[in-house]
């Protein structure tokens, strides 16, 4: 008889645990990795030469909801935040196709977990840094940067893998428009790093004070050369 209650107990407790590690293993499986490929045929400094393959390049996500917002001094990684609350959800330079093309960005930002206010549905833009690298990702204000979005390039749900395409009138060949991957195709002078890093808002602060203070000196001689 006690012989049969012991085994009862382990029949038990082993019940416990195969459903402990069931739930576990739910619980992971909900919280699934997504992937998303990005292609890039040609983008362009600011002055229309296609980027350099040194240059940088990230994927952002609008986690705001507000839209994707100025980028400010500071330096730049996959898991931080640029613009208004955008995250970067990857970075890397332009060689990740042949290494020697350049304009070309063929990343694959794999292993993304949603997490905190990055959720399903947030929209994606790819922004380039032609001067900036690898090595040297710190923006400064008055770099050059371009940023390409588009309303097909949306955060996908836990699990799911997609590949979405930015291409030029006069792109590299590499990749073409297809139905599978919702590609942007804009025109090559669209496709230049036309935006700038804006001074960070305490810098324009002082800019403006300064700016006020130049204004009322300005007011006041013009008073004593009045009297
Ligand atoms: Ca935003």
């Amino acid at each position: 008889m006690r012989r049969a209650i012991e085994d009862l107990f382990i029949i038990m407790k082993n019940k416990r645990l195969t459903a402990c590690l069931f739930w576990t293993f739910a619980l992971l499986s909900a919280r699934g990795e997504i992937e998303i490929g990005f292609n890039v045929d040609r983008v362009y400094d600011a002055s229309g030469v296609p980027v350099p393959v040194t240059g940088l390049g990230l994927l952002i996500a609008d986690t705001g909801g507000d839209g994707f917002g100025s980028i400010q001094p500071g330096s730049l990684a996959a898991g931080g935040f640029v613009g208004s609350a955008d995250l970067v959800l990857h970075m890397a330079d332009f060689s990740g196709a042949d290494g020697t093309t350049p304009g070309i960005w063929f990343e694959t930002a794999a292993g993304l977990i949603l997490s905190g206010a990055w959720t399903q549905g947030d929209t994606l833009a790819f922004v380039w840094f032609p001067t900036l690298s690898l090595s040297a990702s710190l923006a400064s204000a008055g770099d050059s940067y371009g940023r390409a979005t588009f309303s097909e390039w949306i955060t996908p749900s836990d699990t799911s893998t997609v590949v979405y395409q930015l291409l030029s009138g006069t792109n590299n060949g590499l990749f073409t428009p297809s139905p599978e991957f919702p590609t942007l195709e804009l025109a090559d002078v669209a496709l230049k790093a036309s935006l700038a890093v804006v001074p960070e808002p305490s810098s324009l602060t002082l800019l403006a004070g300064g700016l006020g203070l130049v204004v009322a000196l300005g007011t006041c001689r013009r008073r004593r050369l009045s009297r």
